[in-house]
Formats: C-alpha cells, sequence, structure tokens
C-alpha cells in the first residue's frame, strides 16, 4: 500500500472528526482507566493554556469538554470514543503550573498525568500545548523533560494564536522550534492554532490521525 497523500489524509482526518465522538468516562485516579482498545492520544500543557478548547475545536462539539476561564477547570483523565466502530481516543487532562491550586490537589494531578503518560502502551503521542503569547516556560521544560527521558512521542502545540499579531507568532514559533531542536522525543513540526477563529485545526485533525495510525 503506498501512503496516503496529505491532501487525502487532511480529508480523511476531517470525516473522522465530524464522525461520531462521544465521552466515555473520566478517571480520578490510575485504577480507573478504560482498556487499551485502541491508541490514545493525549492532551497536555500548563492549565489554562486551552486543552479542553481545542479538544472541542477538533470535534467541532462545543460542549465536549468542558472548559473555564479559572485554571484547574479539567481536574481527571477524561476519555473521548473517536468513530464507531471506535477507532481511537482522545485525552484530555488537568493542567500543570497552577500556582492557586492546593497543594495536595497539585501533587495529585502531578501524579496522575506523568504516571499516565509514562506507562500508557497505548498512548500514540502527546500533544503539548503551548501558550502562543508565552512560548516555553519552566513547568513546560519539565514536562518535556520527562517525556524525552520516557521516550513519549509529543509534538508542541501553540494554542490562542489569535491572541497574538502575525510577526509575534512567527517569532514564538521560531523560538519554539529551536528549544526542542534537540530533544529526542519531540516532533520537528509545530501547529500553530487559535480554537476560537478555527486556525491550525484542520492541520492538527491529519496531524492526530496520523499517529494513530501508525502502528
Ligand atoms: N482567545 C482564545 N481563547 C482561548 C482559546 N482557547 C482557549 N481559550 C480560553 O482559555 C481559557 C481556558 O481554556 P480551557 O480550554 O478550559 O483550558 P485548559 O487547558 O483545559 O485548562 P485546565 O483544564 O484548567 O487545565 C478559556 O477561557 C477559553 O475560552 C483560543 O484559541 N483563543
Ligand atoms: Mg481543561
Amino acid at each position: 500500500m503506498t501512503a496516503p497523500e496529505p491532501t487525502d489524509l487532511v480529508e480523511e482526518a476531517r470525516k473522522v472528526f465530524a464522525g461520531p465522538i462521544a465521552f466515555l468516562k473520566s478517571a480520578p485516579d490510575l485504577k480507573f482507566l478504560p482498556d487499551m482498545a485502541v491508541n490514545e492520544v493525549a492532551f497536555a500543557g500548563r492549565s489554562n493554556v486551552g486543552k479542553s478548547s481545542l479538544l472541542n475545536a477538533l470535534t467541532g462539539r462545543n460542549g465536549l469538554a468542558r472548559t473555564s476561564n479559572t485554571p484547574g477547570r479539567t481536574q481527571e483523565l477524561n476519555f473521548f470514543d473517536v468513530g464507531d466502530p471506535l477507532r481511537f481516543r482522545l485525552v484530555d487532562m488537568p493542567g500543570y503550573g497552577y500556582a492557586k491550586a492546593p497543594k495536595d490537589m497539585v501533587r495529585k494531578w502531578r501524579f496522575l498525568v506523568n504516571d499516565y503518560l509514562r506507562g500508557r502502551a497505548k498512548l500514540k503521542r502527546t500533544l503539548v500545548l503551548i501558550d502562543s503569547r508565552h512560548g516555553i516556560k519552566d513547568v513546560d521544560t519539565d514536562i518535556l523533560d520527562m517525556l524525552d527521558a520516557a521516550a513519549v512521542s509529543y509534538r508542541i502545540v501553540l494554542t490562542k494564536a489569535d491572541k497574538v499579531k502575525a510577526s509575534e507568532l512567527a517569532a514564538v514559533r521560531k523560538a519554539t522550534a529551536e528549544a526542542i531542536r534537540k530533544r529526542p522525543a519531540a516532533h520537528p513540526d509545530i501547529i500553530a492554532t487559535s480554537s476560537d477563529k478555527g486556525m491550525g485545526i484542520a492541520e492538527l485533525r491529519a496531524a492526530v490521525l496520523e499517529s494513530v495510525t501508525q502502528g
């Protein structure tokens, strides 16, 4: 079989994300993880970076993942089934780096997120979301270090691109590409998105589909 042309992949991805997608379950603890029936793609990143919003934009369904102006909205691992029959799963995760959250909760989320990311055999790729206004910060570096050390494949996705000028977006994209150049588990291509404006969404759908269809 020959590899699909990129345009075919974008069209295929559009269809998959327009089809059946349903919330499966919330896992507050590793013992509540669902069976490993299919490949998974996880959304990681700082609290309030736009993980849940991006999941909604990808699936074209606004209320699927709960979003909020207040950091710390997502507190469990939330699994979403894509396709009927089931093709793959999307996993919305609690954010990190939320200074005002109670310390014991922060610790709980960190263990949950890290253990899931490090130990999940069906996790094909982690999308690490970075705010276009800020670029990679120290809290992000910690999770990138962990993913590199555990050899978990990840890809940087810039969020809230509508909040910066085109020149600023180009600069943050360049600085981010440079920052990940020597990171072994990082995908070299960065996708800039805006969940509000729909920017980069078709490209990200194709990237997600590509990562779950390999192996
Ligand atoms: N302008 C703009 N705002 C966005 C975008 N994406 C998310 N937001 C806003 O950012 C805030 C946080 O979004 P969420 O999707 O809840 O963020 P999260 O990363 O899931 O946050 P936690 O669950 O707390 O970790 C909300 O007020 C969103 O409306 C975007 O592309 N553009
Ligand atoms: Mg969230």
